[in-house]
C-alpha cells in the first residue's frame, strides 16, 4: 500500500469529515488542521445530535487536575479517553479555519441526573495575541445560556489574570475560563466542589452550588 497516497485521500480536517467519509463511531481519530501537516489526535463524538463533533473539553470523573496555568491551557492536557482540555491554540485553529457551532453537554450531579445542553451557532476563540478572546452567540438548547456573559472576554488562568475583577477569578473559583467579574459558568472548575461557584457550574441550569458530573464542549462546522 502506498502510504503517501493514502494520506492524500485521508486528511480530514475535523470530525465531521471523518463522519462523512470514513467512520461514524465515537472515538479517537487523527485530523489535519490547516497549520499542522503531522496531524493531531482528537476525540470525535459521532453520536450526539447527528455526530461529527470535535470534542475540546471533557470532564467525567475528576481524574485529571484542571487547576493549571497558561502554558497547559495553551497546549492542552489530559487523556482523550477520560478527561482533557484540547488546547487553546488548536481550538483557535479549529474555530478559524471554518465557521463552527458549539455544543455544551452537561449532566448535573443529583438524583435524577438529567442531561441538558446548550448550543451556539456562533463560536470562535481568538489567537494568543488576543488572549484567546471568546466570541459566542445565537444560543439554543435547554440548559440556559450561561456563556453569553463571557462573550468578548479574554481567557484567564491561575497565573494569568485577564479578567475585570479586582483579583484573579481563576484563583477564586479554582479554574480557567473567559472570566469577567467573575462567571456564569465554570466548566474547568474543581470537580465535585459544591462551594459557591468553585465547581463545574452552569448557573442557568443549576446555580452556583451544583457541580456537573459530566461535561463535554465540542464543535462542528455548519
Ligand atoms: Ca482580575
Amino acid at each position: 500500500m502506498d502510504r503517501s497516497s493514502m494520506k492524500n485521500i485521508r486528511t480530514p480536517k475535523n470530525c465531521k469529515e471523518i463522519r462523512d467519509n470514513v467512520q461514524a463511531i465515537t472515538g479517537i481519530y487523527l485530523i489535519y488542521p490547516s497549520f499542522d501537516s503531522a496531524g493531531t489526535t482528537v476525540r470525535c463524538d459521532m453520536t450526539t445530535n447527528g455526530g461529527g463533533w470535535t470534542v475540546f473539553q471533557r470532564r467525567i470523573d475528576g481524574s485529571k487536575d484542571f487547576y493549571r496555568g497558561w502554558r497547559d491551557y495553551k497546549s492542552g492536557f489530559g487523556d482523550l479517553t477520560t478527561e482533557f482540555w484540547l488546547g487553546l491554540d488548536i481550538i483557535n485553529v479549529l474555530t478559524s479555519q471554518e465557521v463552527v457551532e458549539l455544543r455544551v453537554d452537561l449532566v448535573p450531579t443529583g438524583s435524577p441526573a438529567i442531561p441538558a445542553y446548550a448550543k451556539y451557532a456562533t463560536f470562535r476563540v481568538g489567537d494568543e495575541n488576543s488572549k484567546y478572546v471568546l466570541t459566542v452567540g445565537n444560543y439554543s438548547g435547554n440548559a440556559g445560556d450561561s456563556l453569553i456573559y463571557h462573550n468578548g472576554m479574554a481567557f484567564s488562568t491561575m497565573d494569568r489574570d485577564n479578567d475585570l475583577y479586582t483579583v484573579n477569578c481563576a484563583n477564586v473559583y479554582h479554574g480557567a475560563w473567559w472570566y469577567r467579574t467573575c462567571h456564569a459558568s465554570n466548566l474547568n472548575g474543581h470537580y465535585g466542589n459544591t462551594s459557591y461557584g468553585a465547581g463545574l457550574s452552569w448557573k442557568s441550569l443549576s446555580g452556583f452550588n451544583v457541580s456537573m458530573m459530566f461535561t463535554e464542549m465540542k464543535i462542528r462546522g455548519h
